[in-house]
Order: structure tokens, then sequence, then C-alpha cells
């Protein structure tokens, strides 16, 4: 079974002012088209690599399963987690979301410089992540190298933010911390609730 790119669940223009429409447009037709489509492949030369038993090409094309997939599932919750600013998108947690934040991070405030400082200070490309992880039983914020290095096994995403070039650069240029400070105007904290609820499940 292929996978597919997921349609936008809003408008290209839909976070205008805060991310552009044509950022959008690229960002997902072809950066995440781009990842399902070498998802697909290294899935498909996996198996064929498995079947003849060749080892060396198993390796490499995990890693390209592990790199695809992860920018896959990350645009995925990528896409889901936003909304246009003053209707889903904005404002702040509320309800069991904002209690976790709380009891983990002391305050919604503390919460948010944290998570901007770490997602402003990732070197290169990667991802501002809020995770829950079970085992734990807390919320952690963690960050990402490209897609999925340093990701911290068994931990559950609820929240995402993309900081590759590709995701701000249009509009931001090399003002990462100004992409970061606009993107909590489209955060959807009703769908980052109902993953932290899923999570928790
Ligand atoms: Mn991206």
């Amino acid at each position: 079974m292929p996978y597919t790119l997921p349609p936008l669940p809003y408008d290209y223009n839909a976070l205008e002012p805060y991310i552009d429409e044509q950022t959008m447009r690229i960002h997902h037709d072809l950066h995440h088209q781009a990842y399902v489509n070498g998802l697909n492949a290294a899935l498909e030369g996996l198996a064929k690599a498995r079947q003849s038993g060749d080892f060396a090409a198993v390796q490499q094309l995990s890693r390209l399963v592990a790199f695809h997939g992860g920018g896959h599932y990350n645009h995925t919750v990528f896409w889901e987690i936003m909304g246009p600013a003053g209707k889903t998108g904005g404002g702040e947690p509320t309800g069991a979301l904002r209690a976790q934040i709380d009891a983990d991070f002391g305050s919604f405030d503390a919460f948010r410089k944290h998570f901007s400082a770490a997602s402003a200070a990732v070197e290169g490309s990667g991802w501002g992540v809020l995770a829950w992880h079970p085992a734990a039983q807390a919320l952690s914020i963690q960050t990402m190298m490209n897609q999925q290095n340093l990701t911290v096994i068994g931990s559950q995403p609820i929240l995402m933010i993309d900081v590759w070039e590709h995701a701000y650069y249009l509009k931001y240029q090399n003002k990462r911390p100004a992409y970061i400070e606009a993107w909590w105007n489209v955060v959807n904290w009703s769908a980052v609730a109902a993953r932290l609820a899923d999570a928790k499940k």
C-alpha cells in the first residue's frame, strides 16, 4: 500500500499573514510530496533488498525509510496542529492540556519561552517538538535533527514546529525566531489537546 499526500486541512492562504500562501504551496505540494515519494520508493527497494538478501542495501534503505517516513509523519502532524488565526489558531490551551503544561513547565508562559528557544536553537534543519512520554507520564520539549534524529523512543509528539529553512525563508529569511514568534498565532490548541488525549489512552 503506497503512502499518499494528505490534503491540507485548510486553504493555502488560511495561515496568512503569519505563514504566506506561497510557502504553504511549496511546502505541502512539493516538499511533503517528496517525502511521500521517497518513503514509497525506499520501502519498495527495501522489500526487494530483503528478498535478495542484500543486507548492505537493507541498511542504506532503512535509513531512507527513517528519513522520508519521518518527513511524512512530521508534516502530517504539522498541518494538523495549525489553523487560521482567530478561528482555530492562536490563543492559549485550556483544560487537561493546560493543566499538563502547567504541571510540567510551571506555566504556559514558561513553556512557550522554553519551546521557542529550543526550536530557534536547532542546528541546521529540524523540528521543535512537544511530546508525551507514557513511561514518564510527562510532557517534554525535544528537538529533532532533520526528520528523526535525536528522537526519544516511545515519545508521542503532540505539537511540532518545522524549522527547516523551507518552512519560513520566503517570508522571514534568516529570522527564524520571528517565524517562531508568528507561528504561535496559528497553533490549533484543540488539535494539540486531542493529540494529548489520544497519547494518554
Ligand atoms: Mn518541512
